[in-house]
């Protein structure tokens, strides 16, 4: 049971009420939820609300990480991963036949997955088809499986392209199989700070537009938010509030991820503030934020690759209900540094949901569950 008298000699008692009674939060109940200097008070609010929308249910799914090409032209400062081209060392793009055989597994190991997640750079002359056939091949092979793919960034890097406008890419990729998008590449909306760590990205009215283009066809899609960089607290809230409004509009946000900034092999320069002895109590705060203001999203993941498998733990009791998945390979948090393993099994997702106080449940890329 909550106690609203601590709430109030926090100065949080209109907050506590507020949640108590379902009521949207206000950029300023953000900010100052950013400032309250006991994380467990927040993050036993937000929790309160994921017990209400989920019980004591903690989601992952089976599935597959693909990153198919780390060759990108829009340079984000901010990211270890990318390769400006081809011939620089590292760089890879993988073909049509290495991706299917990393859907099929070993063969003393075949994969059964529920989940194929693929996104990778902006390469500069991959075409439209190119992306259609990878996807028809998958579906032809393993016509249950969802394929999650594409972030908003990469739609609209295959528009510009194709010459095409996004909705029609958006089309012409449902058609051969697409079900799902990944929350990648939102990054940070505000202006001034998304210039200095993504300046050639899409930016973020278009970010927006395509994910409402896609709710707009029936497919779903996921959000994130990186921080834990050089963005501010009024930057994260401004975020999280321009999502929330998009969902009002469209809908079709299934999870949001809060991805917090891996800072290996990065050209960004962080404040001396930002360093690695602060990082664990702010990410939980973080989670418990989004829980608390994203109020029409239904799931906060609790990313492991990212949070490192102990912090997911103690995420689900700051408002997150999902911990992802198998994964199988990742290369972009791993790229910069994360200490994650590659990927997990069935049984140790399940004990580390089981150890953390909450049931696991199996489910799919859009979360409907597996009995
Ligand atoms: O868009 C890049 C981020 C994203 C770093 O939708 C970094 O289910 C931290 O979006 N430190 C891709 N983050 C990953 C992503 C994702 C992951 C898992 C599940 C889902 C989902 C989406 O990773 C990029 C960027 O925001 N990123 N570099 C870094 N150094
Ligand atoms: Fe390219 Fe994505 Fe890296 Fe930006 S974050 S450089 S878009 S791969």
């Amino acid at each position: 049971m909550l106690d609203a008298s601590y709430y109030a000699t926090l100065g949080l008692g209109d907050i506590f009420h507020k949640v108590m009674a379902a009521e949207r939060l206000s950029f300023d109940d953000g900010l100052r939820l950013s400032a309250c200097p006991d994380v467990t008070a927040v993050g036993a609010l937000a929790h309160h609300v994921r017990t209400r929308l989920h019980g004591d249910r903690a989601f992952y799914v089976v599935n597959r990480h693909i990153n198919y090409t780390n060759v990108c032209v829009n340079g984000c400062t901010f990211c270890a991963y990318r390769r400006d081209d081809e011939k620089q060392q590292g760089a890879f793009v993988l073909s049509k036949e290495d991706i299917l055989a990393r859907v099929r597994g070993e063969a003393e190991n075949p994969l059964h997955l529920d989940e194929l997640h693929i996104v990778g750079g902006c390469h500069p002359s991959l075409p439209l088809e190119w992306f259609e056939d990878v996807l028809r091949s998958v579906r032809a092979e393993h016509p249950r499986l969802e394929i999650k793919a594409f972030t908003c960034v990469e739609i609209a890097h295959f528009a510009k392209l194709s010459g095409l406008s996004t909705l029609e890419v958006l089309k012409r990729l449902r058609k051969a199989g697409l079900v799902m998008m990944p929350g990648g590449g939102a990054e940070i909306f505000a202006e001034e700070t998304r210039r200095k760590i993504c300046p050639h990205k899409a930016d973020a009215d278009t970010w927006l537009r395509i994910a409402g283009e896609a709710h707009s066809l029936g497919i779903k899609t996921n959000c994130t938010m990186l921080f834990g960089h050089i963005e501010s607290p009024e930057d994260r809230i401004d975020h999280l509030c321009r999502l929330r409004e998009q969902q009002d509009r469209s809908g079709g946000f299934t999870c949001f991820i809060p991805l917090p900034f891996q800072t290996e092999n990065s050209r960004l320069t962080l404040p001396e503030e930002a360093g690695a002895h602060v990082r664990g109590l702010d990410q939980l705060r973080t989670v418990a934020i989004c829980r608390l203001m994203l109020d029409n999203i239904p799931h906060i993941k609790a990313y492991w690759i990212m949070l490192g498998e102990k912090l997911a733990q103690a995420a689900l009791w700051h408002g997150a209900d999902d911990l992802d998945g198998t994964i199988v390979e990742e290369k972009i948090g791993h790229m910069a540094g994360a200490q994650s393993a590659a990927g997990l099994t069935i049984p140790q997702l399940e004990h580390m949901i089981r150890e953390s106080g909450f049931t696991p449940v199996r489910r799919t890329a859009t979360f409907d569950t597996i009995a």
